[in-house]
């Protein structure tokens, strides 16, 4: 017979099932920077949720908003029909995003996101009588999200090798990590920078007149935090240019200040054409996301539609109302908090917490850009992974979230945090380290 609280009718995502359920850590409240565990446990959140909590937990601003917003307007449809704070929203990101981005088309998560610039892509070329230009470009250990088409640019063997071929006319760059050249770099690696001309050898391959769009994330997040070698995405940018590819930031995780700036593309001082956007953009309280584009790509949409109906593409849930009033809160406590600049002002000293972890046991890398920062511990002999699994549960045990890619140990809190918080999380994983073979 089934208990009423049975764990195995939910089939989780991204996680080990059977372990979880034997073992599983269940939250059930939060506040600002912790997490109540159902056993009523103080449990410091390190990880904005999933990169996402950015203006910390339960905030009264957002939970208000939306719970007015459900009371007024609780569903609107999205495609004929519209209501004002889609608009509204979309309106205050373009004013937060790169000069020239100033048309958000709105999807329900990051993958949706990503999807969307793909598909904007190709038909913006196709638009403007370029329509061979269908091929697209991503990256090794890249991630973007889990639809088809994200993992189909993405470079994540395990989120592709089980499910089929996937899309067609996919190419990938090779990836900036080099850790024999970079380990425990300080922010942005000094090597790597050359590895950008390799997207002129793919080029060269296939014809840019059969290229439309090369998707990266500035810096790859989810696969182990790797910032891009300096002058790497100025390189991409005028590669990009110079052959008429759109070039497509992944912004998931790095987009709403997780480098101390409104986007990563502000923090590297490059503009891509299109950026992808989610998580952060409604505190993760509802789930939103975007694809944010140039004014050029939307211009030439609308002046060479073929069709009166522009773009054949949107979500039942596009620019959902209470999504869009939780998002105009969340901007709200951005701006009014300088919650950015907060974060940037607290990177240095999350840098050095992070790099004092050098001597700890097993640590063989700490990387590390705006709040965000990680520690790569050697692998077990022919178990990947096993030992970062094993620290996550020691952290977990000791108060603290943290997230696990593998062997790396990825810190990324709410920008709220406090120094004493940063203290919390590295002195929970120092002591772990100690614990583990
Ligand atoms: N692009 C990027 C760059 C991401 O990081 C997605 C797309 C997909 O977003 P959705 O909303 O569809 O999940 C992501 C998601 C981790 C972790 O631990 C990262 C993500 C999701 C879950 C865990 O690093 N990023």
């Amino acid at each position: 017979m089934k208990r009423v609280n049975d764990l195995e009718s939910y089939w989780m995502p991204f996680t080990a099932n059977r372990d979880f359920k034997k073992e599983p850590r269940l939250v059930y409240s939060a506040e600002g920077m912790y997490y109540k565990s159902v056993e009523g446990k103080d449990i410091l959140d390190a990880t904005a949720g999933l990169w996402c909590v950015n203006a910390g937990h339960n905030r009264k601003r957002i939970t208000q908003a939306i719970t007015e917003q459900a009371s007024l307007l609780d569903y609107a449809p999205s495609f004929q029909f519209g209501h004002p704070k889609a608009f509204e929203l979309a309106t205050r990101i373009a004013e937060i995003f790169p000069e020239g981005m100033n048309h958000v088309f709105f999807t329900n998560s990051g993958s949706e996101a990503v999807d969307t610039t793909l598909k904007i892509a190709l038909a913006y070329h196709r638009a403007r009588g370029k329509g061979t230009k269908t091929r697209l470009i991503g990256r090794e250990r890249g991630y973007h999200g889990v639809g088809f088409g994200g993992i189909s640019v993405g470079g994540m063997p395990r989120n592709r090798q089980y499910f089929g071929s996937l899309l067609s006319g996919i190419d990938h760059m090779p990836h900036t990590f080099d850790h024999e050249r970079n380990a425990f770099s300080k922010g942005q690696p000094e090597h790597g920078a050359e590895l950008a001309d390799r997207l002129e050898d793919i080029i060269a391959l296939h014809d840019a007149s059969t290229i439309a769009a090369v998707i990266v994330e500035p810096m790859a997040g989810s696969t182990g935090v790797l910032p891009p070698p300096k002058g790497y995405l100025k390189k991409l940018r005028s590669i990009c240019s110079k052959h008429d590819i759109l070039l497509i930031f992944d912004e998931v995780i790095t987009g709403f200040g997780r480098l101390g700036t409104a986007t990563a593309s502000d923090y590297f001082g490059v503009i891509p054409d299109i950026i992808s956007c989610a998580k952060g953009i409604t505190n993760g309280v509802i789930p939103m996301g975007g694809a944010v584009v140039k004014d050029e790509i939307y211009e030439t949409m609308l002046e060479e539609a073929d069709n009166p109906i522009e773009l054949f593409h949107g979500y039942t849930y596009s620019g959902h109302p209470i999504a869009a009033a939780a998002g105009l809160a969340t901007l709200d406590i951005y701006k009014e908090e300088e919650l950015f600049k907060r974060a940037s002002e607290l990177a240095p000293y999350m840098e050095s917490a992070a790099h004092d972890l050098k001597d700890a046991n097993h640590v063989i890398d700490i990387r590390n850009i705006g709040l965000v920062a990680a520690v790569e511990l050697a692998p077990r002999k022919d178990a990947v992974g096993e030992r970062g699994y094993e620290l996550m549960k020691r952290v977990w045990d000791k108060g603290v979230m943290v997230r696990f890619t593998q062997d790396t140990m990825a810190v990324t809190p709410p920008l709220i945090a406090e120094k004493k918080h940063i203290d919390q999380m590295f002195d929970a994983a120092r002591q772990a380290l100690k614990e583990i073979n």
